[in-house]
């Protein structure tokens, strides 16, 4: 019942908002941030990714992001990737709005994405602020540093630090304006990006969650489906115009 309800809001949507978080790549073999495998060296997440873990030791910031780079390489786009791709392709108003850093949404196709927290593929100058695409496995030497003589930093997001206000006014105004919100692969817990789903509800637009667990969102979602993404996504899109299973 719930997937068949959630596929024909699905298919009668006419601008949709998504928001993904590291669970939609767990199944093309990038660790998440809070589940097995997120531990890197037995740190959590929330001790490296800070500005104050960059300035106490950008050495070992760096290795752990030379790390995940080595994983996201090595990593395709899986099944929920592409069906979020598929469906914008057919959405008249589409925005995917996304936690990930490793880039594996465009690579899947999706046109319309904004990444919120940063690329784990640009490296930003801490003394002139240069931003640079660096698609290399890791820095030749670590840390890099900027022709300007300062440290290159990864050009993410971290906690504590402001998420630039640009790709937040439009992640908010792309919810604003949707009359359905997919919320896929996320715990939630960070802010603000955790607190989209309430905006889209608050304004009386759907929201269709898609997780392996339970989270703080489920119990207000308007649909909660429990499952892996690269499985769940494919057959949510599968009742649209071109799905032809019905
Ligand atoms: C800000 C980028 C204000 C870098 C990231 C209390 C104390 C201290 C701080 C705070 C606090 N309360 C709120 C804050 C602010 C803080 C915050 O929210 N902290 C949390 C931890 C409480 N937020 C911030 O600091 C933000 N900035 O608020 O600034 C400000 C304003 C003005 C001026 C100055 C400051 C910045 C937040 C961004 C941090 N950067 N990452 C990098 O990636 O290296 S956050 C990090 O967590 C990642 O981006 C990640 O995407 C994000 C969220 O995690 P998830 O994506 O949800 O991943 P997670 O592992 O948690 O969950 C995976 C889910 O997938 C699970 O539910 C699992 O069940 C599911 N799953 C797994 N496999 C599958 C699956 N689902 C489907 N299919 C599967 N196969
Ligand atoms: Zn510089």
């Amino acid at each position: 019942m719930t997937l068949a309800a959630a596929r024909a809001l699905v298919a009668g949507a006419r601008s949709i908002a998504v928001l993904t978080g590291a669970g939609i790549s767990a199944e093309s073999g990038v660790p998440t941030f809070r589940g097995p495998g997120g531990l890197w060296r037995n740190y959590r997440p929330e001790e490296l990714a800070t500005p104050e873990a960059f300035a106490a030791d950008p050495s070992l910031v760096w290795e752990w992001y030379a790390w995940r780079r080595g994983l996201v390489a090595a990593a395709r786009p899986n099944p929920g990737h592409e069906a979020l791709a598929a469906l914008e392709r057919r959405s008249a108003a589409f925005q995917l709005i996304t936690q990930n850093v490793d880039g594996l949404h465009v690579l899947a196709g999706s046109r319309a994405v904004i990444e919120i927290h940063g690329s784990l593929w640009r490296t930003r100058c801490v003394g002139c602020g240069e931003v640079r695409t660096d698609r290399t496995p890791a820095p030749e030497r670590i840390p890099p540093h900027c022709p300007c003589g300062s440290l290159l930093r990864p050009d993410v997001v971290w906690f504590g630090e402001p998420l630039p206000e640009d790709l937040l006014g439009r992640s908010i105004d792309a919810v604003d304006a949707c009359d359905l919100m997919l919320v896929v692969g996320t715990s939630g817990v960070v802010q603000p990006a955790a607190s989209f789903a309430d905006a889209a509800l608050r304004r009386g637009a759907p929201v269709v969650e898609v997780n392996l667990d339970p989270t703080p969102l489920s119990g207000r979602a308007t649909i909660s489906l429990r499952g892996r993404s690269a499985a769940l996504l494919p057959e949510l899109i599968s009742g649209g115009p071109e799905g032809g299973k019905s």
